[in-house]
Parts: structure tokens; sequence; C-alpha cells
């Protein structure tokens, strides 16, 4: 039977000449290809003489680093399933995550050994490495002493790979779980839709915890043979800088804010580029006017979900059509999308229903959550986004809203849900509500409004001190309203709308 690791399959497309750079960070280090191949052989040694359990989980929660990079690949190839956590996660969200997905080991920052590893522990996990942004800690320490030559472990597509944690509507965060199948045959889709080519560059300068960074960025590049320009953290000025040494640039809207606000940014900057590409939230129409007109080049929008990767991209060649700004554009091949109304029957081209999907790409399910995995598919094996839009007559899909309760800020997304569920806790506070409203920075952000218990007073900016020092921080709503009630219909439900309308205009 063949192998159908993940790995297995970026390992074959890396060029012939193992010599050359395949990666080469904004502090001057170069990486080759053969680093790539030897260090990800060392890692996953290391993983195979812990002798982890078969499908154990490795549970990350460090910052973006090329060696982060290599741990992830090193967990695919030694066969066992990535777990990445955001770094901004504080002690009662890692907590809620380990506990739940109990992993062999847990790698973390030096600096948060102390918590991690006593969450980790308790939780019976064997194993807490460090791995820090210098590349020091224990993990490439350990790494060091094991063999260079690794054969990658025997997987079927169905096998797992990673599992994505994403918050929840209602309840706690559910783990998305992704095989080796969905992740290669998006990556092989994607690959081809998008044009990779030889002498492609790509200029990676978004997060590594999550699907857009970790995935549809690494795996691109990597199934290409193509060389990375690596940024461990996103800063307008420099990626600016880099913008002429790359031929791709993915973004999610927030970026591409920021690097128009930059006077270095115009057509010289983004000569070498040949496909600017956007997603994980909605890229204002505004944004895409102005990058044209600014650079010359026509972002390329796409959509998609952790549990699904990508489901649809705008055209890249002109001939399979024109890329339109407000809209997702078409189905990646391979994937079905309809859009259904409240009985769940197929809506006509152009009707707004609830988008559902389908495909190679679909997750396998949440993690020890069979009832929930069931509720978000249909009887004939669709999956619900939970995202509102509609297809036109000419096939290009457009998202309009979200029937989830979710707010997307800077590309990340935070559930009022559990926001809301912190502040209830908090003494002298009788009920809240976070709605979602506009910012020129983050697209959107949350506002909380909330009512106190009679007799009790409430200050806002403590309650915002206090959620900052329980929650990661782009959750933080960034304003906290009390007021003496909340707007409610007939049936007594909270208005959001109401309140998103009050303060649309706060950020201005
Ligand atoms: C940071 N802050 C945010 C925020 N990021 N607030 C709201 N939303 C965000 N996304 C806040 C911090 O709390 C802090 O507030 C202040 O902004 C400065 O923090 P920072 O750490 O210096 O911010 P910065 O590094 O500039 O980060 C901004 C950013 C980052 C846009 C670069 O958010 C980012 O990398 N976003 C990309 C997310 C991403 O990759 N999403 C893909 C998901 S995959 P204070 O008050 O403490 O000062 C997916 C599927 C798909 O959705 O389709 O791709
Ligand atoms: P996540 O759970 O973090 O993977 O976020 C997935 C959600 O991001 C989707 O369900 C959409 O609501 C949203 N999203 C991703 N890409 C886009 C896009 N191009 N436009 C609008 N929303 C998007």
């Amino acid at each position: 039977m063949p192998n159908e690791n993940l790995f297995a399959a970026l390992r074959a497309a890396f060029p012939n000449d193992l010599d050359a750079i395949a990666v080469d960070t904004a502090d001057g280090l170069a990486y080759s290809w053969r680093d790539l191949e030897r260090a990800t052989a060392m890692i996953a040694n290391l993983l195979v003489a812990l002798k982890l359990p078969e499908g154990a989980r490795v549970a990350v929660q460090v910052e973006k680093s090329v060696e982060a990079m290599l741990l992830y690949l090193a967990t695919l190839r030694a066969g066992y399933v990535f777990l990445p956590l955001n770094t901004a996660y504080q002690k009662a969200e890692i907590e809620y995550f380990i506990g739940n997905a109990e992993p062999a080991l847990v790698v973390c920052t030096q600096k948060n050994f102390g918590w991690v590893s006593k969450i980790a522990f308790q939780a019976g996990t064997r194993h807490v490495f460090t791995l820090n942004e210098d590349r020091t800690g224990s993990l490439l320490d350990r790494a060091a002493h094991r063999s260079d030559q690794h054969v990658p472990a025997v997987k079927q597509a169905d096998d797992l790979a990673a599992i994505l944690y994403t918050s929840g509507t209602t309840g706690r965060s559910k783990g998305a779980m992704l095989t080796h199948g969905n992740l290669l045959s998006n990556a092989q889709v994607l690959k081809d839709c998008w044009g990779w080519q030889e002498g492609d560059v790509l200029l990676h300068a978004l997060p590594i915890f999550h699907v857009h960074g970790l995935f549809v960025a690494i795996h691109g590049a990597l199934l290409n043979g193509s060389k990375m320009l690596w940024l461990d953290r996103f800063d307008p000025k420099t990626a600016i800088g880099k913008l002429p040494q790359a031929t791709v640039f993915m973004g999610v809207p927030t970026l591409y804010v920021r690097m128009l606000a930059e006077p270095a940014l115009d057509q010289d900057a983004a000569r070498n580029i040949r496909v600017f590409i956007s997603g994980s939230a909605p890229l204002l129409i505004e944004t895409f006017n102005a990058w044209k007109e600014r650079t010359g080049h026509t972002i390329l929008e796409r959509y998609g979900m952790s549990e699904t990767i990508m489901l649809t991209s705008n055209p890249y060649r002109a001939e399979d059509g024109e890329r339109r700004g407000g809209t997702v554009g078409f189905p990646l091949p391979g994937v079905g999308l309809r859009v259904v109304g409240d009985d769940g029957q197929e809506l006509d081209a152009g009707e707004i229903g609830a988008i559902q999907v389908r495909g190679p790409n679909v997750f396998k399910g949440y993690w020890r959550m069979p009832e929930k995995t069931k509720e978000e598919f249909t009887g004939d094996g669709w999956f619900k986004t939970g995202d509102v839009g509609k297809v036109d007559a000419r096939g290009y899909a457009t998202i309009v809203g979200r029937s989830k309760d979710l707010i997307i800020s800077g590309g990340y997304n935070v559930y009022p849900a559990e926001i809301e569920g912190y502040i209830n806790e908090m003494p002298g506070v009788a009920e809240s509500a976070v709605v979602g409203v506009p910012h020129p920075d983050f697209g959107e952000v949350g506002v909380a409004v909330v009512t106190a218990k009679t007799g009790e007073k409430l200050d806002g900016e403590r309650i915002v001190a206090a959620l900052k020092s329980q929650l990661a921080n782009f959750k933080i709503p960034k304003r906290c309203f009390v007021v003496d009630e909340l707007p409610r219909n007939t049936m007594g439900k909270v208005q959001k709308n109401l309140l998103r309308d009050a303060h649309k205009g706060l950020f201005g």
C-alpha cells in the first residue's frame, strides 16, 4: 500500500538540489532543503524514541519560528497528530485544550514552562519540552543527539494529521480533526488553481497556529519546492521591504490594510509579485480597490475554515474569469458548495441562505464529540459552515453574514458566548452581551455591553482589565459599556442587532 503520509508528499517535492535555500529569515538565517530534511528527521526520531502511542497528540504553544515549522513537519513525518495553540491563549484556555486533547507531548516556551507543564502533567501528559524563539530549549537539545535519517511513518489518507481547536457558539471549543488526505488533496488543488510555478518565492508573514499560515501558506510553498521568506511576526514596513524578493503573498485583510497605510507600498515594491491572496475574514471592497490602485495588482480572495481548509477561490487565470472584489469566487475543484433555505432545500442563483459544503477537504469530525459532529452535518453528508451567502448566476460565491454568533477580528475568531460567560461570572454583573462592530484596522472588534445586579456599581474599564488576565488578547472587547438594561424582543431575546447599530460608529 502506498504511503499517504502528507510529509512524504511534501518531501517528494523538495528540489533536486538539496543545498539550495528553502527558508530565509528576516534576521539573516538561511535553511537549505537539506537542513529541513535532516532537522525533521532528527525531531521525528526523538518522537519515535519517546515511544508515544499510536495517534498521540503533540500539542505546541510556541512563538512562530522556522523550528516550530520543523516540529510540525517532524510530527507528520513520525506519524503523530499536531495540535497547534495560539501563543495568546492564557491558562484557562490551555487547561481546556490540554485536558480535552490529552496530548502525549507538549512543547511550550521556557517562559511558560512552569504553568504549562503543571497543567500538562496533571492531564497525564508524559513529556513537556521547551522551544524558544532563539532556537534554544530542550526539544532541540534532545533532538540533536538523534539520527538525521528517518523513513516517514506509513499513514493512510484517512489517518489524523492535525487537530485545530475552533471555538463554539455554545459550550467549549471543538477540535477539528484533519487527516493527511484532507490536507494533501487541498494543497494539490491549490497548487494548480493558484498557478504555483518554478521560481516562486512565498513571503510568509502569518502566524502558524491556524489553517492560513500553517497549511495554506507552508504546504503551498513546500509542495512547489519554493523558497519562503520567513517573518516571525508581521510588520508592514518589513513586509513591504521584502516584497520585491517575493512572488506570492498571503494575508488576512488587516495585513493589507496595514501595508496600505505605508507610503512605501507602490507598484515598484510589488513589481515581482505574481499573486496577492487574501482570506480568513471579509476583504472590504475599499481595500480591494485601494490595493489595485496603489500596486496595480488585483487581490485574489478565497474562503476557508478550520474544518474544511480551503473551499472557494477567485480565479487566478484571466481565462477562468475576473477576480471580483466582495466575492470569494468559485468552489475549488472537488468541493461541492450549495446554498440552502430554512427548509434545507437548495436555493436558486442569487438567493441568500446557509452555505453547506462537501469534498475531500472536509474534516473527519470533532475530537471526541460525535454528537456535535452529527449536528454539524446534514443527513446527506454536507457540512454546515455556519456562513450565510449566495452564489450568482456566473457561479461566484459571496458571504453576506454568519448564522453563528461570531466576530472575526484581524482574522481571528472570537465567540461572544465565550466572552459573555467570563463577564457574567464577575462579581456585580447581572448579564452581558458582546457584539462585533466595524473597525478600520481589524475589520471587526468586540464591544461588551453589561448590566449590574441591583445595588451594584460596575466599571467597564475594570471589566476589560479583568478579562485580560483570563483570555487571549485578541478576544478582549475593545470597549465595555455599563447600561441599565439590554434591549430585548418580545420573546425576551437580547437584540444584538440594536447594540451593533448603537455602537457601529465607535471606531470611525
Ligand atoms: C492583536 N490584537 C488584536 C488582534 N491582534 N485585537 C483584535 N483582533 C486581533 N486579531 C490586539 C492585542 O490584543 C493588543 O491589544 C494590540 O492589538 C496589539 O497587539 P499585537 O500583538 O502587537 O498585535 P499584532 O502583532 O500587530 O497583531 C495583529 C495581526 C494579528 C493582524 C498581525 O492579529 C494576526 O497575525 N492576525 C492573523 C490571524 C490569522 O492568521 N488568521 C487565520 C485564521 S485561519 P492591547 O490592548 O493588549 O494593546 C482561518 C481560515 C481561513 O480563518 O479561511 O484562513
Ligand atoms: P476559522 O474557524 O478560524 O477557520 O474561521 C472560518 C471562518 O472565517 C469562516 O466560516 C468564515 O466565516 C470566515 N472566512 C474565511 N475566509 C473568509 C472570506 N474570504 N470572507 C469572509 N469570511 C471568511
